[in-house]
């Protein structure tokens, strides 16, 4: 396969002035008709031009009226052209009912969607499909569907059509259409200028009373973008529509963008808190890129973190502000270490602005979105809050219209601030985590600290410059005392010291507050030092962090040494599980264990082969040893953090019954089930009906409510993947495989639906102990499973080939077993681009 370069980048010969599509629609043979006026650079000497296409029967095509006969080539064609300026015109058939890609234009449930970045629409029509070719589309729908939809503003319509224009430029990847019988939640709003919009989530028939939700947060998020970033909507409508089958989680199309039902359809009795929270960080999220993404796009792939970091940053601003600063960051860190450390620290490690691929949509990883974000908190932080708001300002001024590079980005900071960001860079192209190892000096009432960072070899990468590091540190006397207040210390060189005067005694640290840099930190301290944090430390991101510090050093010494959990832990958790003056939300986060898969790696990092199951048994002594040290307060705790009154999905009910669950799930292991059972019969929400399900399953004492659930709920796909992901997520390392196996025998086993099959599967990829179980039919499992999928659907498969990223941690004989099932995937015949990048790329 070719692989591309970004610095191989060449502008594209011609403007594109005007984009116009008819879309005449039939499920097997859509005729789709482009007439695009194109307009040669003053430089462009060769008049020939390429223009991408896949998967497409050419009818005709025509220059200025006259018929032409381009040269089809493999992606696209070549034809010659008049060197002045010239109309295009093309008529091609498609077949969007065989498409299981979802790529392009396809059919979910009936209904015809589109999904087009990162290089869908070349399936849809020829046209140079690249980011930095923009502009202004008008579309003409023929259906017989009741709607009938595409970007921008609708400017017409009759029986059987309507049309659209989109007046602001725009790469064909925000292209969107969406027909089918449809039903919306209306509603509108009012912009600061005055601009009245009208905003619609449509929906198919049936799902109507799941919208409301997600229409308050669109309203929110687009009060925070004019409230916060200066931002306004652009155009006179916004509609959302919900598809079920879809590769991501949503898509933001100009004026219309497309969601996977699961990220946008919400209901109490349906979805659960997690599920709300992220419907609505995800609907900021689209919504956002409106400006960072749309109005101001990307030069090409390569720049795709220019467009989703920051939209990952803007949203998770956003979630700070609706709901608890502190818990969003901590929550943020977690799925950090669980997504984009392993990617960082293994075979798949990449920069976020990645320089090669062969695949682009190989590269929507956690380290492009996540670590992306966090190179501009990091910037943020260095540069401060008002350096940041007056750079943003600059961007939105400098590159509204534009396509734009991470130069770009960089250099309104620079402009904005007058600070040099070329150290700063290197996050944007040096892959890995650094380490940062910690010392400590005190003496005459001075207090040094000494940092040395290092960056692990990554592939392509041997060699690591030092980074610029913000470090927010924060100095506590052993009372508790605040000594000195968080400052960040700015690390540029591999080994520095800061030091700080005019202490009475040795303070204790507090270092890597709010986790102000994505960084391993590396000290040497006391599980006595940890304690203390986890009851003193002012910040509250530290304060968790030392409470997981803890989890992590008990399960280690568990494992390696056959030690009983930390007596000393176990305290600090009862004391902090019964402080009522803390959010019940971050007791939650306190009492939710590091996930097995840390704890590999953890074992890993300090030269210990991991061995799943005893990290599995580890995990079950903990729990049950904790369950009997809180014995007599369980049920006062329980009661204690019931929620009464009708159901809300805000952040203080959702802390509470993620507290009341974790309480519940612990109470389990003792009453056999009783209280868990009572729970699920009185539950009027999700959240906690699926909290006592998963109590009773994971206690093996759940089959009559996993039946009565599955009576239930039978005909709600979204609680069906809850169902189908809840019996592999629960189900011993013994019989994970097999339970996983069965599920895809079931007759609501859908592999070409994305959700279904990331149930089952991404499920077992979770279950730890499970998917690593000594006999390997795990990994056979995972492997025949992509193997089948990879035909039909390469964008999910190749995604789920991430499974295997951190193979190298286990022992030989897993080794053995995984390389058997990578090399049989890899020798599959007419196996996706996809999904041979991802294999090639693990195995190297
Ligand atoms: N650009 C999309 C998103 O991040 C990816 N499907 O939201
Ligand atoms: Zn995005």
């Amino acid at each position: 396969p070719e692989t591309f370069y970004l610095k191989d980048y060449k502008p594209f010969g011609f403007e594109v002035e005007t984009v116009e599509l008819t879309f005449k629609l039939a499920p097997n043979s859509t005729r789709v008709l482009s007439k695009i006026r194109f307009s040669p650079k003053d430089n462009a000497a060769d008049p020939r031009f390429f223009l991408h296409g896949e998967a497409l029967k050419l009818i005709s095509a025509k220059i200025d009226g006259a018929p032409v006969t381009p040269e089809l080539i493999a992606g696209g064609l070549i034809c010659d052209t008049p060197g002045t300026p010239f109309t295009w015109e093309a008529e091609v058939e498609i077949d969007p009912a065989a498409n299981t890609a979802l790529e392009g234009l396809y059919m979910s449930s009936g209904m015809y969607c589109t999904q087009c970045e990162a290089e869908g629409f070349r399936k849809i029509t020829y046209y140079p499909d690249r980011p930095d070719v923009m502009s202004t589309f008008s579309v003409r729908i023929e259906g017989d569907e009741t709607v009938l939809l595409s970007n921008g503003n609708p400017t017409g319509s009759g029986e059987g059509w309507a049309e659209w224009h989109d007046p602001w430029p725009k790469p064909a990847y925000l292209f969107a259409l969406v027909a089918g019988d449809l039903v919306n939640h209306p509603d509108r709003f009012t912009t600061r200028s005055g601009k009245d919009v009208e905003l619609n989530i449509w929906v198919r028939p049936g799902d109507e009373g799941k919208c409301a939700f997600g229409m308050e947060a669109l309203k929110k998020s687009m009060k925070w973008d004019e409230d916060v970033y200066g931002r306004e909507y652009d155009l006179d409508i916004f509609n959302i529509v919900a598809v079920d089958d879809f590769n991501m989680g949503a898509m933001e199309n100009k004026g219309l963008n497309i969601f996977n039902s699961s990220c946008v359809l919400a209901s109490p009795e349906t979805s659960t808190d997690a599920n709300f929270e992220r419907i609505e960080a995800i609907i900021a999220h689209e919504y956002f890129h409106n400006w960072t993404g749309n109005r101001i796009t990307c030069r090409d792939w390569f720049q795709l973190c220019l467009k989703e970091g920051l939209t990952v940053f803007r949203d998770a601003q956003f979630t700070a502000d609706m709901r608890s600063e502190p818990v969003k960051r901590i929550e943020d860190v977690i799925a950090l270490r669980a997504r984009q450390f392993p990617e960082d620290n293994g075979p798949l490690a990449h920069p976020p602005r990645p320089e090669q691929f062969q695949e682009i949509n190989n590269f929507y990883t956690a380290t492009v979105y996540e670590k992306g974000a966090e190179v501009i908190g990091m910037l943020k932080r260095l540069v401060g809050d008002d350096n940041y708001d007056k750079a943003l300002d600059l961007y939105f001024d400098r590159h509204d219209g534009q396509a734009c590079t991470i130069e770009d980005w960089l250099r309104v900071f620079e402009d904005a601030t007058g600070r040099d960001l070329s150290q700063f860079k290197l996050w944007y192209s040096q892959a890995g985590t650094p380490r940062v190892k910690v010392s400590e000096d005190y003496a005459d009432g001075s207090y040094s600290l000494t940092f040395e960072q290092s960056t692990p070899p990554t592939p392509g990468q041997p060699d690591k410059a030092p980074r610029v590091i913000p470090l927010a540190v924060g100095l506590l006397a052993t009372n508790g005392d605040e000594l000195r207040a968080t400052e960040v210390l700015e690390l540029t060189e591999a080994k520095q010291s800061f030091t700080f005067d005019g202490l009475a005694s040795k303070p204790v640290p507090s270092i890597l507050r709010e986790f102000s840099a994505p960084v391993i930190l590396e000290r040497e301290t006391t599980n006595a030092e940890r304690a203390f944090l986890l009851a003193h430390d002012t910040d509250p991101f530290n304060r968790w962090e030392a409470g997981n510090a803890l989890a992590t050093e008990t399960r280690v010494t568990m494992v390696t040494e056959g030690a009983a959990p930390d007596g000393a832990y176990l305290d600090a958790l009862e004391k902090l599980v019964r402080d009522d003056t803390l959010d019940p939300a971050f007791r939650a986060l306190v009492l939710s264990p590091p996930s097995q898969s840390e704890i590999a790696q953890t074992l890993h990092d300090r030269g210990v082969t991991p061995d799943p199951q005893m990290i599995y048994d580890a995990a079950e002594t903990f729990a049950q040893t904790l369950a009997q040290q809180l014995e007599t307060s369980l049920p006062r705790l329980y009661a204690a953090t019931t929620v009464d009154g009708p159901y809300q999905p805000d952040a203080n009910g959702a802390g509470l019954r993620a507290l009341n669950g974790r309480i519940l799930s612990l109470l389990t292991r003792l009453d056999g089930g009783e209280q868990a059972a009572r729970q699920y019969q009185a539950a009027d929400n999700m959240t906690q009906q699926y909290a006592a399900l998963a109590a009773l399953m994971k206690a093996e004492n759940g089959e009559k409510q996993s039946q009565a659930f599955f009576d239930q709920w039978q005909n709600d796909r979204l609680v069906m993947d809850k169902w189908f992901a809840l019996q592999v997520a629960c189900a011993a390392p013994d019989a994970a495989a097999k339970v996983a196996t069965d599920l895809t025998r079931h007759a609501l086993f859908d592999m070409k639906n994305p959700n279904r099959f990331r149930a089952v599967m991404g499920a077992l990829a979770g279950n730890h102990a499970g998917f690593h179980h000594a006999s390997g039919a795990g990994y056979q499992l995972l492997a025949e499973n992509l193997i089948a999928l990879d035909n039909l659907n390469p964008q999910t498969t190749a995604r789920m080939c991430a499974a295997f990223q951190t193979w190298k941690r286990y022992d030989s004989a897993r080794q053995a077993l995984i390389r058997v099932e990578l090399e049989r995937i890899l020798a599959t015949e007419g196996l996706s681009r996809d999904t041979h990048e991802m294999v090639s790329r693990i195995l190297q």
